[in-house]
């Protein structure tokens, strides 16, 4: 890997932001995850692999920690202020999709869950394959999906869920759609869920990652 991914990965990991950013302390001083994003782009190093090669895995390292209990909630607020500082360079290159829309795609996490990072890639790869994104943000009622789809009738709907304990709000939420608009068609995803979840609760699609969600909504238009 470039030596430049493992440090931003190592930067994620850290909750170390920026160069003006104090923590952690024994990184004061040195650029973080902001300024070696733009250096790796400076280098051309594809924004897909940025994503993959340092991100996802500085974000998994930290989350193994959590799970250990080597690390806390403020740690893990750092490395996704980290993740979002990198995102922010990567962000036009997932979204300069065509400029005409090939339908409406409405994203959320689901109501308890307060977990965006995921959520937000999907959103912005999404829109950068050619849709336009309504993002409702997090903790999302059923009422407020079904309210989206009432003003763009005809709208696919994306569900992200990153908690084992918010997984079954998504059967209620997907439920209440199909209820009221049978033909919208819903993915979901999120680190938690696999396929055989999604057919259970009677979602459309399950992807692990945003580019399994566009190709799907391209092949239903
Ligand atoms: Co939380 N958290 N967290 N957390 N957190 C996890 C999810 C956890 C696995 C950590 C752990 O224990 N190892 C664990 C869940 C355990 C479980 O349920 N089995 C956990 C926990 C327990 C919690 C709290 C309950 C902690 C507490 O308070 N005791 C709490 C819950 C708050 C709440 O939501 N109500 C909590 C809080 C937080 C923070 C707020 C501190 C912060 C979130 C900040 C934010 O999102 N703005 C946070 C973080 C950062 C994490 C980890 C470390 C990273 C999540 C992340 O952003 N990953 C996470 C551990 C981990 O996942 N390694 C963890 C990077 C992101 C790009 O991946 O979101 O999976 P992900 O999205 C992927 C795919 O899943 C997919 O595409 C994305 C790109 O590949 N995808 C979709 C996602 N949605 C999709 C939708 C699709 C298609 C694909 O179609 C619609």
């Amino acid at each position: 890997m470039e030596e430049i991914l493992t440090q931003i990965a190592l930067c994620i990991e850290r909750g170390k932001i920026n160069l003006e950013s104090p923590y952690p302390p024994d990184m004061k001083g040195q650029p973080g995850a902001d300024e070696l994003t733009k250096q790796a782009i400076e280098q051309e190093i594809a924004p897909g692999k940025i994503l993959s090669d340092a991100l996802v895995p500085g974000m998994q390292v930290v989350g193994e920690k959590f799970a250990k209990g080597e690390v806390y909630i403020p740690d893990l607020l750092m490395s996704a202020k980290a993740m979002n500082a990198s995102m922010e360079h990567l962000k036009p290159f997932f979204e300069s999709g065509e400029v005409k829309t090939r339908g409406v795609f409405i994203i959320g996490t689901v109501q308890g869950d307060l977990h965006d990072i995921g959520k937000n890639l999907v959103g912005m790869v999404v829109k950068g394959g050619g849709w336009e994104v309504i993002d409702l943000g997090v903790d999302v009622s059923t009422e407020k999906f079904i309210g989206a789809l009432d003003q763009n009738p005809g709208a696919a709907v994306g569900l992200s869920a990153l908690l084992t304990t918010t997984m079954p709000n998504m059967e209620n939420i997907v439920k209440s759609i199909k209820e009221k608009y049978p033909d919208t068609k819903v993915i979901i995803g999120g680190a938690p869920i696999n396929e055989s979840y999604a057919e259970k609760i009677g979602a459309d699609a399950y992807y692990p990652d945003p580019q399994g969600a566009v190709n799907f909504l391209n092949s239903t238009v």
